[in-house]
């Protein structure tokens, strides 16, 4: 699309419409940044960048005439589509743009895309990890916490742009077409925005809508609604499975990650050889392997990458081995699903410690994924005599439960209690409100709990 002459509405001044403003003044486009909230501080906004002194910045009532003013709506991400907001801007003819279509108008390399409801963060670190590793200029970007349009107009014809997109910013794309898309999983998430299943598994295929001939869309052949979704994709279709064999795709099988392709067949690695654990983990392994591949990168410098990548931090995390006592950091399960998922991907006897601020989420399902591997169940926080009723009530060997007081006092504990050939997983399912700022600060407090001991 010719931008020439248009002008542009931000909306919203978070850290996407903050970076879409600063885009569009450097570029030399009239721009009014734009937020719904009554109490910005607008001074302070203006203050985060020098490119922002000459930009008109609003807050709160939206004037009609930035209505008749402006060409092109630019939404944040956390900004729904549906508001009134979004009416009035609609019927004054503008269109709206997400920020993720802003910044790809400015794009002049090689775009890879990857949307999911669960693994986006690891697939796009790790696919640019590889892109990196295979010596291209990469730009890591998107739902991963970097504004696409923070580094849009820094592409060259040569550079590689890995994006996480959301189904968010999803909503709001029209012509963004990456060279080779993923989409992982779509499960139920969200829907207090988009309101339905449908309306999620729409947003999420957005992803490939533009696709054609020779580009690539990677899709997970385990779940149907993808498998049914392949139909409709004009571009190559390359599935992964982590339950089958594929005459064409990525699949495991047994403990091999294979590449069937061209009628032949390579193995790429054993999962054994990965620090990244559980099936889920493979399946973005497998995603992230296949979109490299399909961009050009021979399997040995995929798997160079695959096995010395330690996982995202926060998300079953590799710490520390001490007296043969192997510590993961899995602060990032914030709710009972994904501590399920950590559990799971135990292969050793665990002391696991959970526990935290209370969302008054239920953890059955959480104490049955279990599977006879947790030895010790350490718990802390507002939420620890609630887990231990549940425990106790399905089962669980009551002996087995130690309540503390801190996270120093859960990791001492597990310590004393774990011989070589165990794993110490903190995995709290709850969030970390009341003990801690963030996750990330209890991540961050627990390895260095776990560096420090003596072995
Ligand atoms: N605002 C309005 N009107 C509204 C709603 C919000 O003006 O109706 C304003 C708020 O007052 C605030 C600003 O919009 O000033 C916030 O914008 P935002 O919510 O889009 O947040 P950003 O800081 O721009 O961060 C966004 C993504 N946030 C969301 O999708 C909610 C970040 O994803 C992303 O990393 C970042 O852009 C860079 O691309 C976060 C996220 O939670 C991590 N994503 C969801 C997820 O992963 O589950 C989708």
């Amino acid at each position: 699309m010719d931008l020439n002459g248009k002008k542009f509405l931000v909306v919203g001044t978070g850290i996407s419409g903050i970076a879409a403003a600063k885009l569009l003044a450097s570029q030399g486009f009239p721009v009014i940044l734009y937020d719904g909230n009554q109490e910005l501080e607008i001074e302070e906004v203006r203050k985060k960048s020098p490119l922002l002194e000459q930009v008109e910045i609003l807050a709160g009532e939206l004037p009609n005439r930035v209505l008749k003013d402006c060409d092109i709506a630019v939404f944040s991400p956390g900004v729904p589509t549906d508001l009134p907001l979004a009416g009035q801007i609609r019927q004054a003819g503008m269109e709206i743009w997400g920020e993720i279509e802003l910044a790809y108008a400015f794009e002049k390399g090689k775009v890879l895309a990857v949307t999911g409801t669960n693994g986006k963060t690891t697939t796009t670190s790790l696919l640019g990890e590889i892109m990196k590793h295979a010596g291209l200029d990469t730009k890591v970007v998107g739902n991963i916490g970097i504004p696409y349009t923070s580094l849009a107009a820094g592409t060259t014809k040569d550079s590689v742009t890995v994006a996480e997109i959301s189904s968010f910013q999803l909503e709001t794309v029209h012509e963004f077409c990456p060279q080779i898309s993923a989409i992982l999983n779509i499960t139920p998430d969200h829907l207090n925005r988009h309101h339905t299943m449908e309306n999620y598994q729409q947003a999420k295929m957005r992803i490939a809508a533009n696709q054609g001939e020779g580009q690539v869309c990677v899709l997970n052949y385990e779940d149907q609604v993808l498998r049914e979704f392949s139909h409709q994709v004009k571009a190559e279709v390359v599935f992964f499975s982590s339950q089958r064999k594929l005459d064409r795709g990525i699949y495991l099988d047994g403990e091999e990650i294979i590449f069937a392709w061209d009628g032949k067949k390579d193995k790429l690695c054993n999962v054994k050889e990965l620090m990244l654990l559980g099936k889920h983990n493979y399946e973005n392994v497998m995603a992230a392997a296949a979109m490299a591949k399909a961009a050009g990168v021979s399997l040995e410098k995929i798997k160079e990458v695959l096995v010395a990548f330690p996982a995202v931090e926060h998300r079953i995390e590799y710490v520390a081995t001490k007296r043969g006592v192997r510590f993961y950091n899995d602060s990032k399960g914030t709710n009972p699903d994904a501590a399920i998922q950590a559990v799971r991907a135990m292969e050793w006897p665990t002391l696991l410690i959970g526990g935290g601020y209370d969302k008054n989420s239920e953890y059955d399902g959480w104490i049955d994924a279990f599977d006879g591997k947790v030895k010790k169940f350490v718990l802390l926080g507002a939420t620890r005599d609630k887990i231990r009723d549940t425990a106790v009530r399905l089962g669980y060997p009551e002996d087995d439960i130690i309540l503390v007081d801190s996270l120093e006092e859960a990791v001492t504990v597990c310590f004393q209690h774990a011989v070589s050939g165990d794993a110490v997983l903190l995995s709290p399912a709850c969030a970390s409100w009341g003990m801690f700022e963030n996750y990330e600060q209890r991540g961050e407090i627990f390895k260095e709990l776990a560096r420090g001991l003596k072995e």
